[in-house]
């Protein structure tokens, strides 16, 4: 088994890994904030602070060989699908030590033995590709399931209306999972989209769906189960929900200053690491001493994944010639 199958294996029913998890992906995102704004990392990211419960819920659910499609705001996805801080990082900074050799860097990260198919800036690029995999398992009698992870502003892409309606027709064993985080780049979803509630899109498909409150790691992790097991009994696609709020910026350079006062606050006190500490200490699993050991220790363990990486070589100019369908020869012809 790879590490990172390890890691997202350990998920299960494990819900202090839950919480680790989450603050992982929390730490990880505010420190490779602070390396772009530092100039450490050239180019831009995109953060998915506040939107850790659906990531992390989403990844206790999954078989190993179920296949993920996910978008470039996609490092929880790969932390809590199982890539380690140290392997996402690098490939953040272009080290040859990244999950996609350093060549991808934050918008592509990807692992075939987790099933993370290498997430993509295409808005909607990944919805045919999650459906073809579907296909592929269903003509290969396979037990495997598919999953679109996209964002609300994607729903208004034809891929997304492609893609659910040949899954709907061919009963493809696939999950849509919308990340509604109210904003598609600078534009709230009331600009540009009709309904708020895009899982009523299903309809259209005569597709079962079903709304999440995407801040609550455990109402993710029972609708994913309920998508995905109907998804592996053959019973065809589901669109699921989840509302969520992107407590950044669309990308590093964006401070959303569009954004209504007190909408941040609002959606902040639904914090899912908050959420979580809460419901962990009722269950007595958590003090709040543990809580601080614990955030303490993530901050070491980011700053040594960070320290590894940095310390790492960068990839080969031979690298440009790898994983490509045809090399042209150079020629003085
Ligand atoms: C096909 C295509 N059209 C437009 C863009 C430009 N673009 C980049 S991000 C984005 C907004 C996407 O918003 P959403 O789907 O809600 O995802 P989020 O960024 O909120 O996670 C757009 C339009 C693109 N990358 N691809
Ligand atoms: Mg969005």
């Amino acid at each position: 088994m790879s590490t990172s199958l390890e890691r997202r294996e350990a998920l299960k029913d494990n819900e202090i890994l839950w919480y680790e998890r989450m603050l992982e992906i929390r730490e990880f995102e505010k420190r490779t904030n602070e390396l772009f704004a530092s100039g450490e990392i050239r180019g831009t990211t995109h953060l998915c602070v506040g939107q850790e419960a659906l990531a992390v819920g989403l990844a206790t659910v999954l078989e190993p060989e179920d296949v993920i499609a996910a978008t470039y705001r996609s490092h929880g996805i790969a932390l809590a699908f199982g890539l380690t801080s140290h392997s996402t990082m690098a490939e953040i900074m272009g080290k040859a030590t990244g999950c996609a050799g350093g060549v991808g860097g934050s918008m592509h990260m990807c692992d075939k033995s987790i099933g993370l198919l290498p997430t993509s800036a295409i808005i909607g690029g990944g919805m045919p590709v999650a459906a073809g995999a579907a296909l592929a398992f269903q003509i290969q009698n396979k037990p495997q399931v598919a999953v679109a992870f996209f964002g609300d502003a994607a729903t208004n892409i034809g891929a997304f209306h492609e893609s659910l309606n040949l899954a709907a027709i061919w009963k493809l064993p696939v999950v849509f999972v919308i990340d509604n985080n109210v904003y598609g780049e600078y534009s709230r979803i009331n600009l540009t989209t009709p309904i708020e509630d895009l899982h009523l899109r299903a309809a259209s498909y005569d597709m079962p769906s079903i709304k999440v409150d995407g801040m609550d790691i455990y109402a993710v992790q029972e609708a994913m189960t309920q998508a995905v097991d109907g998804a592996r009994r053959g019973e065809g696609p589901t669109l699921v929900e989840a509302k969520t709020y992107r407590f950044s910026g669309h990308s590093r350079a964006d401070q959303a200053l569009y954004r209504p006062a007190g909408e941040l606050e609002m959606w902040q006190k639904k914090d899912p690491i908050l959420l979580t500490e809460q419901a962990l200490t009722k269950k007595g699993l958590l003090s709040e001493a543990k809580i601080l050991d614990m955030k303490a220790a993530m901050v070491e363990f980011i700053d040594q994944a960070i320290n590894q990486a940095r310390l790492d070589p960068e990839p080969g100019l031979e690298q440009m010639f790898e994983n490509i369908y045809t090399a042209a020869k150079a020629s003085n012809a």
